[in-house]
């Protein structure tokens, strides 16, 4: 493999993914195909149906995500709905919600998917999963989404007060392309 697809609009993503595969020398290229993520309750679900749409109209070997946090104490909030609920009521409304709550009622985790298909072949899950803690305020400007307030457990910064390949060794989207990384290397 040296070459493959990454079907996605969210920048952030695409340069943790080019930052990892390069290491090995595959290149990423973003293709901002877009397809229609079905209200469905894992991430699982919402990556299997993107990629049926996106294989239909696009015959090359490809990945796409879904990812999301997941809050303990708000019973996994936002989920599958992280993006639509970073995009309304943002980080300071999840950290509102989380006012009066002590560090082990901030316990969450994220969790990345990432289908990789190619023509002929059956779609293959990647699943990455990093548990962590909500922080008390928003710190760091890298990064995207959630990242000004998410720490890692084993460490005490955010992970957008990380570099790219910082955030990549703790996290869930770091763990999901080593997976793929380890399957691309023994095809
Ligand atoms: P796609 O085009 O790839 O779908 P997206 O941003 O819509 O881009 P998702 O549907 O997977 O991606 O939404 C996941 C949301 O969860 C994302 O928009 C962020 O708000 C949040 N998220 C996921 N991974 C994250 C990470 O590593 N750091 C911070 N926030 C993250």
């Amino acid at each position: 493999m040296k070459k493959v697809y990454f079907i996605t609009s969210n920048k952030g993503k695409l340069l943790e993914a080019k930052t990892r595969l390069s290491e090995v020398g595959i290149e990423v290229v973003q293709k901002n195909l877009g397809y229609p993520e079905i209200q469905a309750d894992t991430l699982e679900e919402v990556a299997r149906y993107g990629v049926k749409s996106v294989r239909e109209r696009f015959n090359e070997a490809f990945i796409l995500e879904d990812a999301g946090l997941f809050i303990k104490s708000l019973k996994g909030f936002p989920g599958v709905y992280s993006s639509y609920v970073f995009f309304t009521v943002g980080l300071n409304g999840i950290l509102k919600l989380m006012t009066g709550l002590g560090s082990e009622q901030r316990e969450a985790s994220f969790k990345s998917v990432i289908a990789f298909s190619e023509p002929g072949q059956e779609p293959i899950l990647f699943i990455g999963e990093c548990n962590g803690i909500i922080s008390n305020e928003e710190k760091g400007n890298h990064g995207f989404g959630y990242d000004p307030i998410f720490i890692a457990e084993g460490v005490t910064k955010t992970f957008a007060e990380m570099e790219t390949n910082e955030k990549n060794r703790f996290s869930h989207r770091g763990k999901s392309l080593d997976l793929l990384v380890n399957y691309f290397k023994k095809k």
